[in-house]
């Protein structure tokens, strides 16, 4: 099984989608801390929100087999900055959540920009979309 960091602002679905994949119950939890639970890194939103914190996601990719960027289906900007995934040395995945939301059309787009080629839709709820991540992940 490929090791996975989940990265994204506060709130876009990163625990929930951890929750999800693990088939836990789904229930609200701040994280507040970088979360290693076997295959799966969660990490806080306020990673990607603050530039100093920041410095930490990169070096927590290398942890990583494969580094997955959230967008939420209703999100109205994105974290990402055009062809950010040149300068990563890991596998790269967009995952769009929340897609009972909105259209995930303006998040693929924006995770495409960001130089994902990979790019998977999910609803954490309902789990639909979060099997092919975990297939995905055994490969
Ligand atoms: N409608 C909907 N809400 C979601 C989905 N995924 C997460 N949420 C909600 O979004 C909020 C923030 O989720 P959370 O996983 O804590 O975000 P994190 O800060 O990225 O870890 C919670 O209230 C979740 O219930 C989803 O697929 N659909
Ligand atoms: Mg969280």
């Amino acid at each position: 099984m490929k090791k996975i960091i989940l990265i994204g602002r506060s709130g876009v679905g990163k625990t929930t989608l951890k929750q999800a994949m693990r088939k836990e119950k789904i229930e609200y939890h701040k994280t507040q801390y970088v979360d290693w639970s076997d295959y799966i890194i969660d990490t806080p939103g306020e990673y990607v929100e603050n530039k100093n914190l920041s410095c930490a996601l990169g070096l927590y990719a290398y942890e990583a087999d494969v580094v997955g960027l959230l967008l939420s289906a209703d999100d109205w900007f994105s974290v990402y900055s055009p062809n950010m995934v040149g300068l990563v040395n890991r596998d790269v995945i967009g995952i769009v959540t929340k897609t009972d939301l909105a259209s995930p059309k303006s998040a693929e787009l924006w995770l495409e920009l960001a130089g994902c080629k990979k790019i998977f839709k999910v609803n954490s709820i309902t789990g639909e979309g979060v099997d092919e991540i975990v297939e995905y992940l055994k490969q």
